[in-house]
């Protein structure tokens, strides 16, 4: 029986030593500050709050939402430009931060993917878009006076909610315009 030998094994992955984590995440682009919603459709811009951030680290949002190469602006914060598509799910999104060593995060219900505030399309927010919602208010897909564009989070119902959502865009510019 021979005395162990000094391993001469080396690792070939690196090792992470630092996991990141996902404190909070926002999206920049229409001048809200702290606003989570993201809009259906359309090139915006996010940041991500956490730590152990590394430079070329990839942040994921899921299905139907493609997202650029991160800027490392400090280890606790990072920026991304993504592309929401069109017909990605409505709701809140598990956000994900890989380091380029292999150290991951996940955070779920960071980003809420909602339609456009601008119900009429028009590239305002404003008191028409509000109007629209408030003939909308309170009522159900099946009643006639439900209006799809209004509800914002597509949760089959014109409410809180979705007041809540215009209301946090309200004037401001639109960083996603038809
Ligand atoms: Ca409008
Ligand atoms: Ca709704």
């Amino acid at each position: 029986m021979s005395a162990s030998l000094p391993s001469n094994e080396v690792a070939v992955q690196p090792t992470p030593t630092q996991l990141p984590t996902i404190t909070s995440a926002v999206e920049l682009d229409t001048g809200v500050d702290g606003s989570v919603y993201i809009l259906q459709s359309g090139n915006q811009t996010i940041q991500v709050n956490g730590g152990n951030f590394q430079s070329g680290a990839i942040v994921g949002l899921g299905a139907g939402i493609s997202v650029g190469p991160t800027s490392l602006i400090a280890s606790n914060q990072l920026t991304a430009s993504i592309v929401v598509g069109a017909s990605a799910v409505l709701g809140p999104r598990t956000l994900t931060v890989t380091n380029p060593d292999g150290g991951a995060a996940s955070r779920p219900n960071t980003l809420i993917v909602v339609k456009t505030a601008d119900i009429n399309r028009d590239c305002k927010i404003d008191l028409v878009d509000l109007n629209l919602l408030a003939r909308a208010w309170n009522t159900v897909i099946s009643d006639s006076a439900y209006l799809a564009g209004a509800d914002l989070d597509g949760d089959v119902d014109v409410g809180g909610l979705d007041l809540d959502m215009l209301v946090t865009y309200m004037g401001l510019r639109l960083a996603v315009c038809p």
